[in-house]
């Protein structure tokens, strides 16, 4: 009884005071937590979400309205040959990095014939397919058959609309997705599911290439060396290039790498 009727009061100080403090640190916490949670959910919806880009119903893209489809104001697109790709579950295509810095929301045709990854390379229309030398109409083929394969085709360039890429579709379908010229004939047999064991758009430049490195501002001294490319390292968006003499490899942008011609 007696034990009972003390606990109420902690050092003296009455159950009331105690209570009414408890109240005002508890209601104080909760304040603070909805404020937490309100930041959280609005950051959330300003950034990845915003207004969100509704893909055209009649499937016409221009050049233009393609831009917006570039993974933050709508799902992340890219054209090849004329047709667009929605390519927002790829892994290793994403905003801000790597390929998907270069190609969302951008026409990648004449990068993916010339395997370039340079950012002024996407979004070119100023050639014709007659330029392409056979290995780049491969690659080509090879890379349509990839995202037309891989993806949903959500359209269709009307930059493109006079444009006859019959003798890419045609390549395409005896093509590995790489489209890479030495591999053909091993792969060429192989049903198209199962012609590349993993048909992933990091390889698009692969382990082994040499590749010649451009424009690197912080390390000028690397300009204009070849390297041997390792893999790409899809979330620094970089690739891990060996340089000839130098034992750590070194991380570069695609921005600064081209395909060195074949020795
Ligand atoms: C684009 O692709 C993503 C991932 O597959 C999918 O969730 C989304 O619904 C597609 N968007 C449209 C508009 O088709
Ligand atoms: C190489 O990357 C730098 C940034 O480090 C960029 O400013 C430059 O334009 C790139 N060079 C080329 C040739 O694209
Ligand atoms: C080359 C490259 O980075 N490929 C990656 C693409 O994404 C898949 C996951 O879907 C990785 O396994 C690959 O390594």
């Amino acid at each position: 009884m007696a034990v009972a009727s003390d606990s109420p009061s902690v050092l003296g100080v009455s159950t009331s005071v105690v209570v009414t403090v408890l109240l005002g640190v508890a209601s104080a916490l909760a304040f603070l937590w909805r404020r937490i949670r309100k930041d959280e959910s609005e950051t959330e919806e300003d950034e990845p979400t915003g207004a969100q880009e509704e893909l055209p119903a009649d499937g016409i893209f221009t050049i233009e309205s393609l831009g917006r489809f570039n993974g933050v104001t709508g799902p992340l697109c890219m054209g090849v040959c004329g047709k667009v790709v929605n390519v927002s579950s790829s892994e290793n295509i994403t905003v801000g990095q790597g390929y998907g810095k270069l190609w969302a929301g951008r026409d990648a045709t004449y990068s993916l014939a010339t395997l370039s990854l340079k950012m002024e390379d996407a979004n070119t229309m100023d050639f014709t397919l007659d330029q392409f030398t056979p290995d780049q109409v491969q690659a080509l083929a090879g890379w349509y058959k990839h995202f037309t394969h891989k993806y949903p085709i959500v359209g269709r360039l009307t930059e493109y609309e006079n444009w006859d890429f019959g003798t890419i579709e045609e390549e395409a379908k005896s093509q590995t997705p790489f489209g890479l010229g030495k591999d053909k004939a091993a792969d060429s047999d192989a049903a198209p599911a199962k012609a590349s064991p993993a048909p992933e758009e990091g390889v698009m430049m692969r382990a082994g290439d040499k590749v010649l490195i451009q424009g690197v501002e912080s390390r000028t001294e690397l300009n204009g060396r070849i390297g041997t490319l390792l893999t790409f390292v899809a979330e620094k968006g970089r690739f891990a290039v060996k340089l000839e003499g130098e034992e750590d490899p070194i991380l570069l942008k695609p921005d600064n790498l081209s395909k060195a011609a074949a020795s």
